[in-house]
């Protein structure tokens, strides 16, 4: 099954705005009432706890959003583009495809049901010629073309994040207790040392589905911590909730299950204060069951509840994949969600400086906005140059020009429309 894939999101193009004039009766010839486009949609990833793979997904798929409408008259606004949803399973992290393949930071980390980001957003819809009414010019035959929407590539990565981790001394019976409560694989009765990133596995009980992993690297002692990487400490730490199991044959139960917490204070101490069903394994072993008062005794007396277990056979498995679930809930139910702030990818502000280029003999301004200005005839009309113009020497063309090397007289471009430019 996909655990990674690529899409390419496109969001919508704004509107145009329209250039329309009043009509009513008796007046020949109304103001403008060209109203402004709609914006265009965004497209947003979602996680949903309906999805659990990419298996819908096409690879390298390119996804859309709506455009925004037109303008009407009337100053009738064009209607928005809507927004393009696309769901993927909870555990879902979208990083950006860089153009050599590498990935880099995150954009955003989908973690629950609900989160969502907007990794393209849509163009802006265009002004409608309403807006470009002033004192002098009281018929305006100019308009805003919609902006283009944004375009990003992204990698969709799933992780698994486990909800519930088996934690205990080497050989105590993780790994068997993993494989027998999912279908994971791990390797039984591996060396100590070799695991060093967390198993999962999928856990259904027949009622609810869970993450189950093994975490790795609790050896009392000098061991412990070293080497562990990151994705120890990630997942550790995001588990909810531990199942610390403890081997029925060890001398002293008890003593095991506090060194293995002193451990784990003393790695984090956040570690040390998830809650934990304690669970005493192997109880097939018949020297376990003779033990099993004494050993049962000794937690109580700690104000220890236990329950006995056998990995090998499955004795007591299914009841307490089913208790560690229940635990799950109401542990989640009662945790207080401080206001986090959503993780929302923003994407970088727009520069709207004026900006000249120098192509060829020619000076291009970059300023989007006043890039998309249209006539309603298409054509370079007076309006149209004069508009543009003015606005440019308001956010000083001039000086931008000359910073850029231009002589009076030099060509320059913005949009569809050409002139000399000759400073004033
Ligand atoms: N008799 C018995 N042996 C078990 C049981 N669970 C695990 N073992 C054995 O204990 C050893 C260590 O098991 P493993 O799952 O690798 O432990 P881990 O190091 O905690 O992952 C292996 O030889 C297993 O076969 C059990 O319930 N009963
Ligand atoms: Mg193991």
């Amino acid at each position: 099954m996909f655990d990674k894939v690529e899409l390419t999101a496109i969001a919508g193009k704004g509107g145009d705005g329209t250039v329309g004039w009043r009509r009513e009766k008796f007046v020949p010839l109304g103001g403008p009432d060209g109203g402004d486009g709609g914006n265009g949609g965004n497209v947003i990833i979602k996680a949903d706890n309906s999805i659990s793979d990419f298996r819908f997904f096409r690879n390298r798929g390119i996804y859309r959003a709506e455009a925004g409408k037109r303008g009407g008259n009337k100053k009738m606004h064009g209607r928005s583009g809507e927004d393009l949803v696309i769901l993927v399973p909870p555990g879902t992290v979208v990083l950006p495809k860089t153009q050599v393949g590498s990935e880099q930071d995150i954009i955003a980390d989908l973690e629950q049901d609900k989160d969502e980001v907007i990794i393209a957003r849509g163009g802006k819809g265009g002004f409608g010629n309403t807006h470009y009414k002033n004192p002098v010019r009281q018929s305006p035959q100019i308009a805003q073309k919609g902006e283009p929407g944004e375009e990003i590539s992204v990698v969709l990565d799933l992780r698994l994040i486990a909800d519930i981790g088996i934690i205990g001394y080497p050989n105590v019976g993780k790994s068997s207790l993993l494989a027998a409560a999912s279908a994971a694989n791990p390797k039984i009765a591996d060396y100590a040392f070799t695991t060093r990133e967390p198993i999962l596995g999928v856990v259904d009980t027949g009622k609810d589905i869970f993450v189950l992993a093994e975490i790795p690297g609790l050896i009392v002692g000098a061991a412990f911590g070293k080497g562990l990487g990151h994705d120890f400490l990630h997942h550790a730490l995001r588990t909810k909730i531990f199942i610390h199991l403890i081997d029925g044959l060890s001398k002293s139960p008890v003593d095991d299950m506090i060194a293995v917490n002193n451990e784990l204070t003393l790695f984090d101490s956040k570690l040390g204060q998830k809650p934990q069903l304690v669970v005493v394994n192997k109880v097939d072993v018949r020297e376990v069951q003779t033990r099993m008062q004494e050993i049962r005794d000794s937690f109580t007396e700690a104000g220890v509840d236990i329950r006995f277990i056998s990995a090998a056979t499955g004795e007591g498995v299914k009841e307490l994949m089913q208790e560690a679930y229940d635990r799950l809930e109401a542990f989640i139910a009662a945790e207080v969600k401080p206001d986090e702030p959503k993780k929302v990818f923003r994407p970088q502000p727009k520069d709207t400086g004026l900006k000249v280029k120098k192509e060829d003999d020619i000076f291009v301004i970059e300023l989007p906005n006043l890039a998309r200005m249209v006539s309603d005839t298409g054509e370079n009309t007076y309006q149209l140059v004069h508009h543009v113009q003015a606005q440019l020497k308001r956010l000083g063309l001039n000086h931008a020009m000359a910073k850029a090397g231009a002589k009076p007289g030099d060509k320059v471009r913005c949009g569809s429309v050409e002139w000399d430019w000759y400073p004033s």
